[in-house]
């Protein structure tokens, strides 16, 4: 029996940060449900490699390289999608980068940069996109917040400000967006072991209270992350909007 509730089959998709790491499973995932995936990374070369391997597969996808704090250039991809695709159904907002370091020592400029990358250019992706969802009566933005989105730790006030606002601005755009047929719902990860991770993997003592505070006792593998992408963008997830979807082996739930 064909899974066409989970087929994303004629659908176009924008990934932002698909060149490594939970974008470039996400992508993955979506191009084998059958979407046409445009990845995006800041590096060419690095695309086309995985554009390669996508189609090698058998999915279709194409590249995009752009860096998502360059709003002109982050819209004009999307501009340029429509014009070479003929529209935009799919947006994951999934660049983002982390910045740890005690209070005392966080700069402003290094706040302000998490926070214009990990989330203002999700809010002006998400509002260009939605200029032609909404003509088209269609549309699934997906914004990838974090466990930090509920929860908070030492280190990354702004990222944990940014996820934050991230579920907020997630709930504003389901809200005004829905009446046109688009839909907004943000994926919350726990603790992935990506490359974004690597120094907290690597810690032995923050490994341990990972496994320790995770009831499934471990990391999460970045595979783990597609498919609640093709979820949230496949008819499976056609009513739900403005969900948090928190994907953390169980971390939140725990006391
Ligand atoms: C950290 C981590 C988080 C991760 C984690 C939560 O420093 O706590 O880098 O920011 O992104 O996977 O989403």
């Amino acid at each position: 029996m064909h899974m066409e509730i989970f087929s994303l089959t004629g659908k176009r998709a924008l990934v932002t940060g698909s060149s490594r790491g939970l974008g470039w499973e996400m992508a993955k995932a979506l191009a084998g449900a059958g979407a046409h995936v445009v990845l995006n990374g800041r590096h060419e070369e690095t695309l086309r490699a995985c554009m390669a391997e996508i189609e090698a597969s058998g999915g279709s996808a194409s590249v995009s390289a752009f860096d998502v704090v360059d709003e002109e250039a982050a819209c004009g991809a999307i501009d340029s999608m429509v014009e070479e695709f003929g529209g935009i159904d799919i947006l994951i907002n999934n660049a983002g980068i982390v910045h740890r370091a005690e209070l005392k020592d966080f700069t402003t400029e290094d706040f302000t940069r998490v926070i214009q990358t990990n989330l203002t250019s999700c809010f002006y992706m998400a509002r260009h996109a939605a200029g032609y969802m909404t003509k088209q009566k269609f549309g699934r933005i997906i914004n990838i917040a974090s466990v930090l989105s509920v929860l908070g730790r030492p280190t990354v006030p702004a990222y944990v400000s940014a996820k934050s606002g991230l579920a907020g601005l997630t709930r504003g755009l389901a809200v005004e967006l829905g009446p046109d047929g688009v839909t907004c719902n943000a994926i919350a990860p726990g603790y992935f072991a990506t490359e974004l991770n690597t120094a907290l993997v690597e810690d032995p003592e923050f490994n341990q209270f990972v496994c320790d505070r995770t009831p499934l006792g471990r990391w999460g593998e970045p595979a783990e992350l597609g498919g609640a992408a093709v979820f949230l963008s496949s008819p499976a997830g056609a009513y739900i909007n403005g969900h948090l979807l928190v994907i953390d082996g169980g971390m939140t739930i725990k006391l």
